[in-house]
Parts: C-alpha cells; sequence; structure tokens
C-alpha cells in the first residue's frame, strides 16, 4: 500500500494557493464539475470563495453565472452559497440543497435531472458540452502523483478526465485510511468499442485505487480540513418500523419459498429516513452474511458491519450522520477491507444491478392505484431533489420495492393516488410497494389486480373509501377498461390540495 500524503508533491508545491486566488481563476459563464455525493467529499473552500466572488461582480452590475456539474448533492458551501449568490445558470443531476430547490421551482435555475449512472457516459458523448475546470476534492497524493480520493468518487474520474483545467482541494479531515478503499474502473468506452464490465460479485475490485491525472492540467491546488455535510437521521419512529417490520417479513417469504438464497442478494438501499430504518430492522433479522451494492453507505450499514450481519458493501459515497461520521474517521481501518467506493457509472451500472440481482429499496413521493411511481416532483411540478439512482436500480433490480409513509405533511396528503401527478417509474418498474399499512406485491399482475393490492394494503384508512369510490367509478366512466381511469378527475386530489392544503 503507496503511503498517503496530504501535500503536494515537489513538482506541484507552485500551485498551492489561497481559495480565494484558485476560485478568481474561474470565469464567468465557466461549466465546473464537481466533486461531490450525498453531501460527502465535495469541494468546501473554492464554491464558497467563487459564490463570494460572484456576489461582488452581481454588486458591481457585472454578469456571473456558471453550470455546475457533480455526482449528486453537495452540502451548502457548494450548492447552497452558490444559489444564494443567483451564481448557477445551469445544475445537473441531482440537488437536495433547500436554497437550490426554491431556485430551481421559482424557475430562476436550469435544472437537468437525470439517472446518476448515465451521467459519465453522457459527458463522453459530448450532449453536456465541454467541461472547463474540474473541482475535486482528494484526501491526499501518492508519492507517484496520483490522487487519493476522498468520501465519494461520483464522477470525479470523468471530471478529471474531461476538463481543460483542474482544481484540487486536499481536506486533512478525512480518514487517512480511505487510502485503499477505492476501485476506479478505467476501462469504459462509448460504443462501437464497449466491453462487459468485468464485475460478478459485489466484492470483486476490477480496478485501481487512485485517480491518473495529467499534472500540467492542475492549475491550483487548496488546502482544506473540514467536514463533510452529513445530515443526521431521524430515529426511526413507529411508521418507520412498521414499514420495516413489513419489509422484512416480505425478504423471510422469499427466502422460505427459495425465490432468493438465505443471506438475500445485494441490498440497494435509497437515502432517507424510512430507508435507514429498513436497514436498522435488518440488524435483528436472521439473515447473515449479507452483501450490499448501492449508492451511498448510510449509518446503517455500519452497524450492519459492526453486527457481523453485512459482510461486505460496494457504494460510490458515504451518507452518514455527525456521529457515524466520527465513528468511520475513528476506526476507518477496520472498515476498510470492507468497504468498496466506485465511480457512480460502476456502482450504479445497470448491467451490474440485473447481473447481480440486486434488492432495490427506495422512497417515493406517491404512487398511484396502478404502481406507476413519482420519486421527484411534488404535485406535478415541483422538484424534491430528482430521480438520482432509482432508476438505475429499479428497471434492472432482482425485486424493485418502494417505500413511503401512506400520508405526508401531517396527513393532508394521500401518499397513494389515483393517478401520479408525475411518473419517474412506470408500473413495470415498481414491483413492491410498502407503506406503514402493509405490502402490496404486485409481481405478475395485472392493472385491475394491482389496484384493490394498492388501495387494500397500503393506502391509509383516511383515504380509502375515497380510493375504492374512485376505481369503482372509473371502471363505469372509463374509454378503457384496461386500467380505469375517470378523466379529468383522475388529478383533482392534487387540485384540491393546491386549493385547499388538504386532499381529503
Ligand atoms: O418534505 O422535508 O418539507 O417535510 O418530501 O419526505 O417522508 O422525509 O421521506 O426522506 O425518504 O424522501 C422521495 C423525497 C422521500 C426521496 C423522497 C415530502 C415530505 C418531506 C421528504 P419536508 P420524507 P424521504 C438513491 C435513491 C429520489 C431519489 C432516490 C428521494 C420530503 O426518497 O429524493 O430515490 N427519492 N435516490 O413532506 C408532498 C407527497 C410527499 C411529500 C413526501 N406525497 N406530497 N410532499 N413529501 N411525500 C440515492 C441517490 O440517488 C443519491
Amino acid at each position: 500500500m503507496t503511503r498517503t500524503i496530504r501535500t503536494a508533491p515537489a513538482s506541484l508545491k507552485s500551485k498551492i494557493m489561497s481559495a480565494d486566488a484558485a476560485a478568481s481563476l474561474i470565469h464567468n459563464g465557466a461549466t465546473l464539475g464537481m466533486s461531490g455525493f450525498t453531501g460527502s467529499g465535495y469541494p468546501k473552500a473554492v464554491p464558497l470563495a467563487l459564490a463570494a466572488q460572484i456576489e461582488t461582480e452581481h454588486a458591481a452590475g457585472n454578469p456571473f453565472q456558471v453550470k455546475v456539474w457533480s455526482g449528486a448533492s453537495t452540502g451548502p458551501e457548494l450548492d447552497g452559497a452558490l444559489a444564494k449568490a443567483n451564481g448557477i445558470d445551469f445544475r445537473m443531476p441531482y440537488n437536495s440543497d433547500p436554497v437550490a430547490r426554491e431556485k430551481i421551482n421559482a424557475g430562476e435555475m436550469n435544472y437537468c435531472d437525470m439517472h446518476l449512472s448515465q451521467v459519465a457516459p453522457m459527458a463522453w458523448q459530448g450532449f453536456l458540452g465541454d467541461l472547463d475546470t474540474a473541482v475535486v476534492e482528494i484526501s491526499g497524493f501518492t508519492p507517484e502523483g496520483d490522487l487519493i480520493p476522498s468520501s465519494s468518487v461520483g464522477n470525479n474520474k470523468t471530471w478529471l478526465e474531461r476538463a481543460q483545467n483542474i482544481i484540487l482541494e486536499v481536506n486533512s479531515w478525512q480518514s487517512d485510511a480511505l487510502n485503499g478503499m477505492h476501485d476506479i474502473y478505467y476501462g469504459t468506452a462509448l460504443p462501437p468499442n464497449r466491453l462487459p464490465i468485468p464485475l460478478v460479485k459485489p466484492d470483486d475490485r476490477i480496478g485501481q485505487t487512485h485517480f491518473k491525472v495529467d499534472p500540467r492540467k492542475i492549475i491550483a491546488i487548496v488546502e482544506t480540513d473540514t467536514p463533510d455535510r452529513n445530515a443526521p437521521f431521524a430515529k426511526p419512529d413507529s411508521t418507520a418500523k412498521a414499514i420495516a417490520g413489513h419489509l422484512l417479513e416480505f425478504l423471510k417469504h422469499e427466502v422460505n419459498l427459495g425465490r432468493m438464497p438465505a443471506a438475500l442478494l445485494p441490498l440497494q438501499s435509497g437515502v432517507g429516513n424510512v430507508t435507514n430504518a429498513v436497514l436498522a430492522g435488518l440488524l435483528d433479522s436472521p439473515f447473515e452474511n449479507m452483501t450490499s451494492f448501492t449508492e451511498v453507505i448510510q449509518d446503517g450499514m455500519l452497524d450492519l458491519l459492526d453486527a457481523g450481519k453485512l459482510r461486505m458493501a460496494s457504494a460510490t459515497a458515504f451518507s452518514l450522520s455527525p456521529e457515524a461520521a466520527l465513528r468511520f474517521n475513528a476506526d476507518a481501518h477496520r472498515y476498510r477491507d470492507k468497504l468498496i467506493l466506485r465511480p457512480q457509472e460502476i456502482s450504479n451500472h445497470p448491467e451490474l444491478v440485473r447481473r447481480l440481482g440486486c434488492i432495490a429499496m427506495n422512497g417515493m413521493i406517491e404512487a398511484d392505484i396502478y404502481g406507476n411511481v413519482n420519486s421527484t416532483h411534488v404535485m406535478g411540478s415541483r422538484m424534491q431533489n430528482g430521480i438520482g439512482g432509482s432508476g438505475d436500480f429499479a428497471r434492472n433490480a432482482y425485486v424493485s420495492i418502494f417505500v413511503t409513509p401512506s400520508t405526508a405533511k401531517g396527513g393532508k396528503i394521500s401518499a397513494i393516488v389515483p393517478m401520479a401527478s408525475h411518473v419517474d417509474h412506470i408500473a413495470q418498474d415498481v414491483q413492491v410497494i410498502v407503506t406503514e399499512q402493509g405490502l402490496a406485491d404486485l409481481r405478475g399482475l395485472a392493472p385491475k389486480q394491482r389496484a384493490m393490492k394498492i388501495i387494500e394494503n397500503c393506502s391509509h384508512p383516511d383515504y380509502r373509501d375515497a380510493l375504492r369510490d374512485y376505481y369503482q367509478r372509473a371502471q363505469h366512466s372509463s374509454f378503457g377498461k384496461h386500467a380505469p381511469h375517470a378523466l379529468p378527475e383522475a388529478l383533482s386530489w392534487h387540485q384540491r390540495y393546491i386549493e385547499t392544503g388538504s386532499m381529503k
């Protein structure tokens, strides 16, 4: 194992500068490829300095905006600060920052929400345009001048290769033990030269531990010592525990019927409190020797590793609470051999998700009575976060599961609606729906059979009669009787919420 060094090799020492000096190398209109995925491994100093610079330019009456590409969500020092400064003209492929969300929903920021596995290939295909500067956090250099990745890999390999210039932030807050944890695969190519990806088990290593970089492209190195965003998880409440309980019963049932091995299949778990609660539920389950092939490593996965329930996890990033991040940093050498971080085009690759047979578990905004799922657009028009990796996994999983409380906003919204106000996951990609009310196994069912299960098993009692009533009437009035709908009443629930603040 090569030794981690925090400081730049002698040949790059002249590139070390302040964040302000590095930010001044970024020009109005630039396209920036930022590191960062679910609040980990994003640059923290240069974006803040750039935001201040943008505010100064705006105060002087000068236009200044940039295009920001990333892995997924970043942190307040990046998306928050740049959005607040009105500094982002275009953002892709995922955002969860509240300030940026408001700008997007006010129609003031162009946002291109993409499947996370498709970002790097699309950058190589040229559809996204040129990349001016990569701004990438690393945890150090090797003595040979290669880059030791940080707490997320995301699209960094692609940004480092595609960008004309590179600004590096070397963050000494990141654990030394990250060195050796990553698996950076350099074998991707565009058709007609694309080859099978040689990964057949979640723990296979198919690449190298460090990023290659052309040192001539490095224009600045900034030293930082700042924690990742690390949002806390809520303690599982009774709703989350009930959802986890239904899901665990389902998995036990699948094993008993011989449809899944006793160690299950590689788990993919989306972000959020409910999916974290499911991981907590697995602690007390009979499953041993589990693996995970997923996007993010959450608190629940560290617990499963500690308990010896999870053998290993493959992801592209950490997404830990502040306490879990401290726990990881204090003991990172122990976790290192059980965790692999890969580029997101590999962690989320449809070929691999399908080959490994992942159990995909993702959150959602709403589902309709036929099982179409909306993960992104509240009331059909307001962007919450983005599709993230849910589509990469849902379409290709061995079994695709969506979880949600049956109501939102204190019961004023039903998560089961007559017709989804926006569809991210078509009914064919949605095999199981779970709420605290129960579980609907939709595999092999026709639309009308699905509707009965979803209404009876998953909807909240406050809305169940109204859903039954809608469905009955739709069967009489519908143009076609395959998946009956009463139009335009189908979306009247959403309109009622917009007009009165409640779907009731
Ligand atoms: O809003 O924060 O203003 O109160 O949505 O909802 O219940 O806390 O649930 O954290 O699991 O998020 C779909 C957003 C669920 C998430 C979504 C409101 C609710 C609250 C959050 P407030 P909860 P979660 C891998 C997979 C897409 C990306 C993905 C998500 C807020 O799971 O972004 O799957 N998924 N990635 O009040 C109106 C409804 C609502 C609603 C919830 N029906 N109507 N508002 N909310 N349901 C990870 C990555 O790809 C990085």
